[in-house]
């Protein structure tokens, strides 16, 4: 159930399509606006047609890598298993869904921090790319958004909203209520994290270019699509990474990344995982909005200055290969 995207044309329109982002014909300003809406991304409210001016659409941020502030004490040596995985099984034993599907960005941290959810629970489940102008693969539901996840027929959204829900079912004796210091850091993946990854993974032309080579490789993309999406798109966010640094006040991104690796060292203070001995939610949290990123330029640079790899490397090995089910396995 992978999205095949189909290319009729050239230049812009094409290139356009080929990042997901649905499009017309090559040269006209008309069709040059699905690019720019794309582009825009990720934006939660805008209406790409409308907006005049594409290297500023807040859109853009969400989409490849959406952004935000940071605060945060550490060191609680009481470990809370409130919603701790501690000790459990990295399997939904109890919780069998047939059918579940993600529709997704691929780049999108927040359907990152779900499929990192799934991957840990051994929950199998099939992605459905979403083009970000059409959206038509989600046409079906109200909710504009992704990450969308389908289970059994019925709609989950929000990245957050879905994996309470899920943690829920899967601990059906143990209501899923966050311990404090688990729920900040949740919050600080989205309200943090996340608004570190557009300003380092599109910093400079190569890094751009790196990026979108991963985005595109691991889209649903003909070659054609391929190529052009990966220097069109990496053109594109390359300016716009430089717009997000500065609408999240950043100087220095690569110290604001390492910082925030830094932050999530010391909230461990010598544990394995902020759960303890296996990952509670907050990690699965983190670890899914740094893994699109970890061998990536920012993230190996990431893991060399900072000494968050470690703990990165557990995070691989708990969560495990993924669940999801690639087309050919239907
Ligand atoms: N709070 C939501 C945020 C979801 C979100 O903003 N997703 C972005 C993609 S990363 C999106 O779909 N933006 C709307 C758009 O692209 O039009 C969550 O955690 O799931």
């Amino acid at each position: 159930m992978i999205r095949r995207v189909n290319v009729n044309g050239n230049g812009v329109a094409a290139l356009s399509r080929a990042i997901g982002l649905g499009g017309g014909g090559a040269n006209s300003a008309t069709n040059q606006r699905p690019l720019q809406a794309a582009l825009y991304g990720t934006m939660a409210h805008s209406n790409a047609n409308s907006n005049p001016h594409w290297l500023s659409s807040r859109g853009l941020a969400d989409r490849f890598g959406p952004l935000a502030p940071s605060s945060f004490p550490h060191g609680v040596l009481a470990i809370r298993f409130s919603h701790s995985l501690a000790k459990e099984p990295p399997r939904a034993e109890k919780f069998s869904p047939k059918d579940v599907v993600l529709f997704q960005y691929e780049a999108c941290p927040f359907c990152n921090k779900v499929k990192a959810f799934l991957d840990y629970y051994k929950i199998p489940y099939e992605v459905v790319e979403v083009n970000p102008i059409s959206k038509k693969e989600i046409k079906w539901s109200d909710y504009k958004k992704v990450p969308i996840l389908k289970i059994d027929g019925e709609q989950m959204v929000d990245s957050s909203d879905i994996i309470d829900k899920l943690f829920q079912r899967i601990h059906p004796d143990n209501p899923a209520v966050d311990g404090d210091e688990e729920k900040k850091w949740r919050g600080w993946v989205d309200n943090h994290l996340v608004h570190m990854l557009s300003p380092n993974i599109y910093r400079t032309a190569s890094e751009a270019l790196e990026s979108f080579d991963y985005i595109t490789t691991n889209g649903n993309f003909s070659f054609t699509e391929r190529i052009m999406a990966k220097y069109t798109g990496a053109a594109a966010m390359y300016f716009v990474s430089k717009k997000l640094k500065k609408r999240h006040n950043i100087t220095d991104e690569r110290a604001a990344l390492y910082e925030a690796a830094k932050t999530w060292v010391d909230a461990l203070n010598g544990r394995q995982f902020l759960g303890g001995l296996n990952p509670n939610l907050a990690d699965l949290a983190v670890f899914g909005v740094l893994r699109p990123i970890r061998h990536l330029k920012s993230g190996r640079d990431m893991v060399e200055h900072t000494s968050i790899g470690d703990w990165y490397t557990r995070m691989e090995s708990a969560v495990g290969e993924s669940s999801r089910i690639k087309s050919e396995e239907k």
